[in-house]
């Protein structure tokens, strides 16, 4: 067994996060290092996944879960529209190989993709 990641350890209550939402298979907290004015992740609560390709390919509802989650928590925390990132490997600065979104919302620049 490989150790928990990050986001079970957060979801386990070992590292301190609030949980903004929840879902049955799914959660969100806020991002520890903003990149937007609201900066949330949406994150399944089994770490079988470690990126969205692997995701899509054996889970396409809990993406779908996923993304349901985020567009709830971006008209909760912003305006309701939203950027969602999922980073696929290190070289695109992926850090936690336990599948996530991020998402970007309030202010951003209009046609930008940073
Ligand atoms: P990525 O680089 O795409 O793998 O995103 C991982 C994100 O996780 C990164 O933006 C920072 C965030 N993060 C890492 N450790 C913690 C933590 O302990 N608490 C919270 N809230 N976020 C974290």
């Amino acid at each position: 067994m490989s150790e928990p990641s990050i986001f079970t350890r957060i979801l386990e209550g070992e590292i301190p996060a609030e949980i903004l939402a929840e879902t049955e298979n799914v959660f969100a907290i806020r991002d520890i290092a903003p990149q937007a004015p609201v900066h949330l992740l949406v994150i399944p609560k089994s770490a079988a996944y470690r990126d969205v390709v692997e995701l899509a390919a054996s889970d396409p509802a809990l993406m779908s879960e996923m993304v349901g989650l985020a567009n709830t928590l971006a008209a909760e925390h912003a305006d309701g529209d939203f950027r969602l990132v999922f980073n696929t490997g290190p070289g695109a600065g992926q850090t936690v190989f336990h599948v996530h979104a991020h998402v970007l919302a309030g202010g951003l620049d209009e046609g930008s993709l940073g």
